[in-house]
Protein backbone atom coordinates (compact mmCIF):
# COMPACT_ATOMS: atom_id res chain seq x y z
CA UNK A 1 0.00 0.00 0.00
CA UNK A 2 1.63 3.49 -1.20
CA UNK A 3 -1.69 5.48 -0.75
CA UNK A 4 0.06 8.52 1.07
CA UNK A 5 3.91 7.67 -0.82
CA UNK A 6 4.87 6.05 1.78
CA UNK A 7 7.59 3.29 1.69
CA UNK A 8 6.09 0.36 4.25
CA UNK A 9 8.30 -0.78 7.30
CA UNK A 10 8.87 -4.11 5.41
CA UNK A 11 10.43 -2.80 2.54
CA UNK A 12 12.63 -0.72 4.79
CA UNK A 13 13.53 -4.02 6.49
CA UNK A 14 14.11 -5.70 3.74
CA UNK A 15 16.81 -3.06 2.29
CA UNK A 16 14.24 -2.24 -1.09
CA UNK A 17 14.47 0.92 0.06
CA UNK A 18 18.01 1.50 -1.71
CA UNK A 19 20.13 3.68 -3.50
CA UNK A 20 20.52 1.51 -7.04
CA UNK A 21 24.13 1.40 -7.18
CA UNK A 22 24.07 -0.70 -4.39
CA UNK A 23 21.72 -3.39 -6.06
CA UNK A 24 24.95 -3.02 -8.60
CA UNK A 25 27.48 -3.35 -5.46
CA UNK A 26 25.64 -6.15 -4.26
CA UNK A 27 25.56 -7.99 -7.74
CA UNK A 28 29.26 -7.82 -8.67
CA UNK A 29 30.25 -8.74 -5.58
CA UNK A 30 27.84 -11.63 -5.14
CA UNK A 31 28.76 -12.83 -8.98
CA UNK A 32 32.86 -12.47 -7.91
CA UNK A 33 32.50 -14.66 -4.67
CA UNK A 34 33.62 -11.46 -2.55
CA UNK A 35 32.63 -10.54 0.42
CA UNK A 36 35.42 -8.41 2.67
CA UNK A 37 35.09 -7.93 6.03
CA UNK A 38 35.17 -4.65 6.69
CA UNK A 39 34.90 -2.17 9.36
CA UNK A 40 32.54 1.30 8.39
CA UNK A 41 32.53 4.71 9.94
CA UNK A 42 29.68 7.07 10.35
CA UNK A 43 30.69 10.37 10.37
CA UNK A 44 29.57 14.45 9.60
CA UNK A 45 32.41 16.60 8.50
CA UNK A 46 30.78 19.43 9.51
CA UNK A 47 27.63 20.59 11.52
CA UNK A 48 24.55 23.46 11.08
CA UNK A 49 26.29 24.53 14.28
CA UNK A 50 29.27 24.38 16.59
CA UNK A 51 27.86 21.03 17.73
CA UNK A 52 25.01 18.45 16.95
CA UNK A 53 22.66 16.20 19.13
CA UNK A 54 23.08 12.19 17.72
CA UNK A 55 19.27 10.97 17.09
CA UNK A 56 17.94 8.31 15.05
CA UNK A 57 19.88 5.22 17.02
CA UNK A 58 17.06 3.33 17.93
CA UNK A 59 15.68 2.62 13.98
CA UNK A 60 19.93 1.67 12.98
CA UNK A 61 19.59 -0.66 15.88
CA UNK A 62 16.37 -2.01 14.51
CA UNK A 63 17.15 -2.18 11.02
CA UNK A 64 20.72 -4.19 11.55
CA UNK A 65 19.89 -6.53 14.90
CA UNK A 66 20.28 -9.90 13.56
CA UNK A 67 22.68 -9.54 10.89
CA UNK A 68 25.93 -10.89 10.90
CA UNK A 69 27.27 -7.53 12.06
CA UNK A 70 28.65 -5.41 15.55
CA UNK A 71 27.77 -2.32 15.80
CA UNK A 72 28.78 0.11 18.12
CA UNK A 73 27.62 3.70 18.33
CA UNK A 74 27.77 6.87 20.64
CA UNK A 75 24.33 7.10 22.89
CA UNK A 76 21.42 8.63 21.84
CA UNK A 77 21.47 12.12 22.48
CA UNK A 78 24.94 12.31 22.75
CA UNK A 79 26.43 15.88 21.29
CA UNK A 80 28.96 15.28 19.01
CA UNK A 81 31.26 17.31 16.77
CA UNK A 82 32.30 17.31 13.46
CA UNK A 83 34.89 14.22 12.28
CA UNK A 84 33.65 12.38 15.41
CA UNK A 85 32.40 8.45 14.45
CA UNK A 86 29.57 8.02 15.83
CA UNK A 87 28.23 4.91 14.46
CA UNK A 88 30.56 1.74 13.58
CA UNK A 89 29.84 -1.17 11.74
CA UNK A 90 31.67 -4.19 11.51
CA UNK A 91 31.39 -7.59 9.50
CA UNK A 92 30.88 -8.90 6.22
CA UNK A 93 29.92 -5.74 3.96
CA UNK A 94 27.33 -7.37 1.95
CA UNK A 95 25.48 -7.62 5.20
CA UNK A 96 24.93 -4.16 5.65
CA UNK A 97 25.37 -2.66 1.76
CA UNK A 98 21.97 -2.00 1.04
CA UNK A 99 20.68 -0.71 4.38
CA UNK A 100 23.44 2.49 4.08
CA UNK A 101 20.62 4.31 2.47
CA UNK A 102 17.86 3.84 4.64
CA UNK A 103 20.36 4.06 7.94
CA UNK A 104 21.95 7.50 6.93
CA UNK A 105 18.30 8.57 6.20
CA UNK A 106 17.27 7.59 9.90
CA UNK A 107 20.10 9.89 11.24
CA UNK A 108 20.16 12.52 9.04
CA UNK A 109 16.84 13.64 9.59
CA UNK A 110 16.53 12.75 13.17
CA UNK A 111 19.46 14.24 14.20
CA UNK A 112 18.94 17.60 12.48
CA UNK A 113 15.40 17.72 14.36
CA UNK A 114 16.81 16.86 17.85
CA UNK A 115 19.96 19.33 16.93
CA UNK A 116 17.58 22.30 16.29
CA UNK A 117 15.29 20.99 19.66
CA UNK A 118 18.60 21.81 21.44
CA UNK A 119 19.97 24.35 20.20
CA UNK A 120 16.39 26.02 20.65
CA UNK A 121 16.03 24.78 24.31
CA UNK A 122 19.20 25.92 25.18
CA UNK A 123 18.54 29.35 23.44
CA UNK A 124 15.32 29.79 25.84
CA UNK A 125 17.04 30.35 28.68
CA UNK A 126 14.84 27.27 31.03
CA UNK A 127 11.49 29.19 29.18
CA UNK A 128 9.05 26.00 27.85
CA UNK A 129 9.66 25.48 24.20
CA UNK A 130 6.68 23.18 22.61
CA UNK A 131 6.81 21.18 19.14
CA UNK A 132 4.46 22.27 16.87
CA UNK A 133 5.70 21.23 13.35
CA UNK A 134 4.41 17.99 12.40
CA UNK A 135 2.21 19.74 9.82
CA UNK A 136 5.72 21.05 8.26
CA UNK A 137 6.28 17.39 6.84
CA UNK A 138 4.78 14.21 5.78
CA UNK A 139 2.61 12.90 8.13
CA UNK A 140 4.23 9.18 7.82
CA UNK A 141 6.95 10.84 9.96
CA UNK A 142 4.84 12.65 12.46
CA UNK A 143 6.60 10.37 15.40
CA UNK A 144 10.04 10.55 14.57
CA UNK A 145 9.74 13.83 14.51
CA UNK A 146 8.22 14.61 18.14
CA UNK A 147 10.45 11.66 19.31
CA UNK A 148 13.36 13.72 18.00
CA UNK A 149 12.29 16.86 19.39
CA UNK A 150 11.43 15.61 22.51
CA UNK A 151 15.57 14.24 22.89
CA UNK A 152 16.50 17.60 21.61
CA UNK A 153 14.92 18.35 24.76
CA UNK A 154 11.61 20.53 23.53
CA UNK A 155 8.91 20.43 27.01
CA UNK A 156 5.72 19.07 25.10
CA UNK A 157 4.95 17.97 21.05
CA UNK A 158 1.47 18.83 19.61
CA UNK A 159 1.18 15.98 17.44
CA UNK A 160 -1.37 13.01 18.74
CA UNK A 161 0.97 10.43 17.46
CA UNK A 162 3.68 11.31 19.50
CA UNK A 163 5.37 8.04 21.53
CA UNK A 164 3.88 7.25 24.13
CA UNK A 165 5.19 9.15 27.17
CA UNK A 166 6.09 12.06 25.34
CA UNK A 167 3.50 15.17 26.70
CA UNK A 168 1.28 16.54 24.27
CA UNK A 169 0.34 19.70 24.62
CA UNK A 170 -2.11 22.19 22.48
CA UNK A 171 -5.33 23.99 22.80
CA UNK A 172 -6.99 25.95 20.28
CA UNK A 173 -6.68 26.77 16.55
CA UNK A 174 -7.75 30.03 15.11
CA UNK A 175 -10.30 27.24 13.08
CA UNK A 176 -12.05 27.65 16.35
CA UNK A 177 -12.65 31.16 16.83
CA UNK A 178 -14.04 31.14 12.99
CA UNK A 179 -16.38 28.69 13.71
CA UNK A 180 -18.85 30.53 16.67
CA UNK A 181 -17.51 33.93 15.33
CA UNK A 182 -15.76 35.24 18.33
CA UNK A 183 -13.14 34.62 20.76
CA UNK A 184 -15.40 34.74 23.98
CA UNK A 185 -17.81 31.90 22.69
CA UNK A 186 -14.73 29.77 21.08
CA UNK A 187 -13.13 29.77 24.06
CA UNK A 188 -16.07 28.99 26.67
CA UNK A 189 -16.37 25.57 24.29
CA UNK A 190 -12.90 25.02 25.17
CA UNK A 191 -12.93 25.57 28.70
CA UNK A 192 -16.40 23.69 28.77
CA UNK A 193 -15.23 20.53 26.85
CA UNK A 194 -11.55 20.38 27.88
CA UNK A 195 -9.93 17.72 30.53
CA UNK A 196 -9.26 19.92 33.70
CA UNK A 197 -5.68 19.33 33.72
CA UNK A 198 -5.50 20.94 29.89
CA UNK A 199 -4.36 24.45 30.66
CA UNK A 200 -6.64 27.36 29.54
CA UNK A 201 -4.10 28.53 26.98
CA UNK A 202 -6.56 30.89 25.02
CA UNK A 203 -5.59 32.19 21.34
CA UNK A 204 -5.21 35.79 21.47
CA UNK A 205 -4.78 37.46 17.80
CA UNK A 206 -7.57 36.87 15.70
CA UNK A 207 -9.74 39.56 15.07
CA UNK A 208 -8.70 42.32 17.75
CA UNK A 209 -5.35 43.79 19.33
CA UNK A 210 -3.60 41.73 21.08
CA UNK A 211 -3.72 43.98 24.17
CA UNK A 212 -7.71 44.47 23.95
CA UNK A 213 -7.79 40.64 23.32
CA UNK A 214 -5.85 39.12 26.45
CA UNK A 215 -7.91 41.45 29.11
CA UNK A 216 -10.66 39.78 27.44
CA UNK A 217 -9.13 36.38 27.97
CA UNK A 218 -7.73 36.82 31.11
CA UNK A 219 -11.15 37.76 32.61
CA UNK A 220 -12.62 35.01 30.98
CA UNK A 221 -10.08 33.07 33.07
CA UNK A 222 -7.04 31.85 30.96
CA UNK A 223 -4.39 30.69 32.45
CA UNK A 224 -2.13 31.74 29.37
CA UNK A 225 -2.66 33.94 26.49
CA UNK A 226 -0.83 32.20 22.98
CA UNK A 227 -0.36 34.95 20.60
CA UNK A 228 0.33 33.82 17.14
CA UNK A 229 0.35 37.67 15.53
CA UNK A 230 0.17 36.94 11.78
CA UNK A 231 3.42 38.40 10.07
CA UNK A 232 2.32 41.47 8.52
CA UNK A 233 0.82 42.83 11.52
CA UNK A 234 4.04 42.53 13.88
CA UNK A 235 5.47 45.45 13.13
CA UNK A 236 7.57 45.93 16.73
CA UNK A 237 6.83 42.36 18.08
CA UNK A 238 8.57 43.17 21.28
CA UNK A 239 6.89 46.45 21.91
CA UNK A 240 3.35 44.31 21.59
CA UNK A 241 4.82 41.69 24.13
CA UNK A 242 5.73 44.26 26.67
CA UNK A 243 2.43 45.98 25.70
CA UNK A 244 -0.03 42.89 26.74
CA UNK A 245 2.37 42.21 29.93
CA UNK A 246 2.11 45.68 31.35
CA UNK A 247 -1.89 45.69 30.37
CA UNK A 248 -1.64 41.95 32.09
CA UNK A 249 0.00 43.41 35.10
CA UNK A 250 -1.89 46.55 35.58
CA UNK A 251 -5.25 44.84 35.74
CA UNK A 252 -4.23 42.63 38.13
CA UNK A 253 -3.47 39.54 36.06
CA UNK A 254 0.25 39.15 36.98
CA UNK A 255 0.05 35.23 36.95
CA UNK A 256 -1.30 35.17 33.52
CA UNK A 257 1.67 33.72 31.22
CA UNK A 258 2.09 34.51 27.24
CA UNK A 259 2.73 32.10 25.40
CA UNK A 260 4.01 32.69 21.60
CA UNK A 261 4.02 30.91 18.21
CA UNK A 262 3.82 31.49 14.43
CA UNK A 263 7.09 31.00 12.36
CA UNK A 264 9.57 31.40 15.12
CA UNK A 265 13.25 31.65 14.91
CA UNK A 266 15.96 30.87 17.13
CA UNK A 267 16.75 34.51 17.38
CA UNK A 268 13.02 35.35 18.75
CA UNK A 269 13.24 32.85 21.20
CA UNK A 270 16.48 34.33 22.50
CA UNK A 271 15.00 38.12 22.00
CA UNK A 272 11.74 37.43 23.72
CA UNK A 273 12.68 34.91 26.54
CA UNK A 274 12.41 37.62 29.09
CA UNK A 275 9.24 38.31 28.45
CA UNK A 276 7.68 34.74 27.11
CA UNK A 277 6.94 31.39 29.05
CA UNK A 278 6.48 29.63 26.30
CA UNK A 279 7.59 29.49 22.71
CA UNK A 280 5.48 27.24 19.73
CA UNK A 281 8.06 26.14 17.50
CA UNK A 282 6.87 24.38 14.20
CA UNK A 283 9.33 25.11 11.08
CA UNK A 284 12.29 26.24 12.59
CA UNK A 285 12.55 22.58 14.47
CA UNK A 286 10.45 19.99 12.25
CA UNK A 287 11.87 21.38 9.27
CA UNK A 288 15.48 21.76 10.56
CA UNK A 289 18.50 20.88 8.21
CA UNK A 290 19.55 17.30 8.25
CA UNK A 291 22.70 16.53 9.59
CA UNK A 292 25.02 15.47 6.22
CA UNK A 293 25.93 11.86 7.62
CA UNK A 294 28.61 9.81 5.85
CA UNK A 295 28.88 6.29 5.64
CA UNK A 296 32.50 5.38 4.66
CA UNK A 297 34.66 2.13 4.36
CA UNK A 298 37.95 2.51 7.04
CA UNK A 299 39.37 -1.16 7.03
CA UNK A 300 39.28 -3.81 4.94
CA UNK A 301 40.06 -7.44 5.53
CA UNK A 302 42.07 -5.71 8.36
CA UNK A 303 43.59 -3.18 6.64
CA UNK A 304 43.24 0.12 7.09
CA UNK A 305 41.69 2.32 3.77
CA UNK A 306 39.81 5.06 2.88
CA UNK A 307 39.09 7.03 0.10
CA UNK A 308 40.77 11.02 -0.47
CA UNK A 309 39.86 12.98 2.05
CA UNK A 310 39.03 10.64 4.86
CA UNK A 311 41.09 9.43 7.41
CA UNK A 312 41.72 5.59 6.96
CA UNK A 313 41.61 2.59 10.17
CA UNK A 314 39.17 2.30 12.98
CA UNK A 315 38.84 4.86 15.10
CA UNK A 316 37.74 6.19 18.66
CA UNK A 317 36.05 8.83 20.50
CA UNK A 318 37.40 9.92 23.55
CA UNK A 319 36.57 12.01 26.56
CA UNK A 320 37.71 13.18 29.89
CA UNK A 321 38.14 16.62 31.95
CA UNK A 322 39.33 18.83 28.98
CA UNK A 323 40.02 16.05 26.55
CA UNK A 324 37.67 15.64 23.52
CA UNK A 325 39.51 13.86 21.24
CA UNK A 326 39.28 11.36 17.91
CA UNK A 327 42.31 8.38 17.64
CA UNK A 328 42.89 5.44 16.35
CA UNK A 329 41.65 2.79 17.81
CA UNK A 330 44.79 0.92 17.71
CA UNK A 331 46.23 3.45 19.84
CA UNK A 332 45.61 3.87 23.94
CA UNK A 333 43.12 6.23 25.11
CA UNK A 334 44.09 9.37 26.41
CA UNK A 335 45.28 9.47 29.95
CA UNK A 336 42.03 9.99 32.44
CA UNK A 337 39.82 9.84 28.86
CA UNK A 338 37.44 6.62 27.87
CA UNK A 339 35.64 5.74 24.75
CA UNK A 340 32.17 7.28 24.25
CA UNK A 341 31.18 4.42 21.25
CA UNK A 342 29.13 2.15 23.56
CA UNK A 343 28.41 -1.51 22.39
CA UNK A 344 24.85 -2.27 20.68
CA UNK A 345 24.60 -4.99 18.36
CA UNK A 346 27.43 -7.90 19.27
CA UNK A 347 27.69 -10.16 16.31
CA UNK A 348 24.01 -9.87 15.48
CA UNK A 349 22.55 -9.73 18.90
CA UNK A 350 21.22 -6.73 20.25
CA UNK A 351 22.66 -5.65 23.69
CA UNK A 352 20.53 -2.47 24.58
CA UNK A 353 18.21 -0.44 22.73
CA UNK A 354 17.74 3.17 23.00
CA UNK A 355 15.63 5.15 25.89
CA UNK A 356 14.17 8.31 24.54
CA UNK A 357 13.81 9.58 28.00
CA UNK A 358 17.71 8.54 28.84
CA UNK A 359 18.30 10.48 25.48
CA UNK A 360 16.92 13.44 26.38
CA UNK A 361 18.69 13.58 30.16
CA UNK A 362 22.33 13.48 28.30
CA UNK A 363 21.11 16.57 26.21
CA UNK A 364 19.70 18.41 28.64
CA UNK A 365 22.80 17.83 30.92
CA UNK A 366 24.85 19.30 28.25
CA UNK A 367 22.79 22.00 27.49
CA UNK A 368 22.71 22.74 31.39
CA UNK A 369 26.81 22.83 31.56
CA UNK A 370 26.70 24.90 28.70
CA UNK A 371 24.58 27.32 30.28
CA UNK A 372 26.97 27.06 33.57
CA UNK A 373 30.08 27.91 31.67
CA UNK A 374 28.81 30.77 30.00
CA UNK A 375 27.74 32.32 33.67
C1 LIG B 1 0.13 26.92 13.47
C2 LIG B 1 0.16 27.26 14.91
C3 LIG B 1 1.61 27.64 15.21
C4 LIG B 1 2.35 27.36 13.99
C5 LIG B 1 1.53 26.43 13.23
C6 LIG B 1 3.75 26.81 14.30
O1 LIG B 1 -0.11 28.03 12.68
O2 LIG B 1 -0.74 28.27 15.17
O3 LIG B 1 1.77 28.96 15.52
O4 LIG B 1 4.46 26.58 13.11
P1 LIG B 1 5.57 27.57 12.51
O5 LIG B 1 6.54 27.86 13.61
O6 LIG B 1 6.19 26.77 11.40
O7 LIG B 1 4.86 28.81 12.04
P2 LIG B 1 -1.34 28.18 11.71
O8 LIG B 1 -1.15 27.36 10.50
O9 LIG B 1 -1.51 29.63 11.54
O10 LIG B 1 -2.53 27.53 12.53
P3 LIG B 1 -3.88 28.06 13.07
O11 LIG B 1 -4.29 29.28 12.35
O12 LIG B 1 -4.80 26.92 12.84
O13 LIG B 1 -3.68 28.30 14.52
Amino acid sequence: MDRFGIVDDETITEGACTDIYFDRTVAALTRDGRNPVVTAEVTASSLPGEWGVFCGLNDVVTLLAGRNLSVSALPEGSVFYPGEPVIRIQGPYLEFCIFETALLGFICHASGIATAAAQIKAAAGGRQILSFGSRRQHPAIARMIERAAWIGGADAVSNTCAPKGIPVAGTIPHALIMCYGNPEEAWSAFDRTAPPDVPRVYLCDTYCDEKREVLAAARAGATAVRLDTPRSRRGDMRAILEEVRWELDVHGFEEVEIFLSGGLTIDDVRAYRDIVEAFGVGGAIANAPVIDFSLDIVECGGVPVSKRGKKSGVKDVYAGPGIRVVRPAVLPAPEGAVSLLEAYIESGVLLTGCDMNVARARVLAVIASFSASEK
